[in-house]
């Protein structure tokens, strides 16, 4: 994908939480895609085959919608989805080998938290970078410690590829986000663990400047 497509699609990045009892992500995402969420990661580090149709039906609606679909880690499952990309961590299936496996059109991010992590990442590979955590998280339990807004902006300005940052991030900090360079913002529990997830994704999309039918 191209960069200027790939920054506006970065700007309200949703990820599906997949540890909240009773809220499916199919839900999720509609509620993130009615919201004007602008990208959508599947992201469920216990997958199990009885979710295919639901990853099947999340893909569906972004394509009805126009909103690109990538899957975490799973380039399998990514593939047999038609999803639009993978975003993968330092520790999965690497860039070059998820490109390979997705092909040339495909949008494959990856996550990056420190300098030396940028440093040794095959960013050719890649389209975008995931950054973070830039705030305290408790949605990722192995997450590292948090870089901070000054984290975030030397990360960006050393990435050839646009970052979005993700990690504690809300309606309250977004803006924050973007001034310190970040082309959009990745979140999950400000909306999924919201006490109304439908107004925490409105008040997500305002702050990202963007409404259900597209850019403000
Ligand atoms: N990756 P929330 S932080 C999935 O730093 C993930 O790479 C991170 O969830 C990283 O928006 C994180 O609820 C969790 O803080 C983000």
């Amino acid at each position: 994908m191209n960069p200027d497509d790939i920054r506006k699609a970065l700007r309200f990045y949703f990820i599906t939480d997949d540890g909240v009892h009773g809220f499916a992500a199919l839900d999720q995402v509609r509620i993130a895609v009615e919201a004007g969420a602008t990208m959508i990661q599947y992201r469920n580090k216990s997958f199990s085959l009885e979710k295919f149709e639901e990853v099947q039906a999340i893909g569906r609606l972004c394509r009805h919608k126009r909103i690109p679909f990538v899957v975490n880690d799973n380039v399998l499952l990514a593939r047999a989805v038609e999803a639009d990309g993978i975003h993968v961590g330092q520790e999965d299936t690497l860039p070059r080998v998820a490109r390979r496996v997705m092909g040339p059109q495909a949008i494959v991010g990856v996550s990056v938290s420190t300098m030396a992590e940028l440093e040794r990442t095959d960013l050719a590979s890649c389209d975008y970078i995931g950054t973070g955590p830039t705030f305290p998280t408790g949605t990722k339990l192995d997450a590292k410690a948090a870089h901070g807004l000054a984290g975030l902006r030397d990360i960006v300005n050393r990435s050839p590829v646009p970052a979005v940052a993700i990690g504690g991030i809300g309606p309250a900090n977004a803006l924050d986000c973007f001034a310190h360079g970040a082309a959009g913002v990745a979140v999950i529990s400000c909306i999924t663990r919201a006490t109304d997830p439908v107004e925490a994704a409105a008040a997500m999309a305002a702050a990202c400047g963007v409404s259900a039918g597209g850019e403000r």
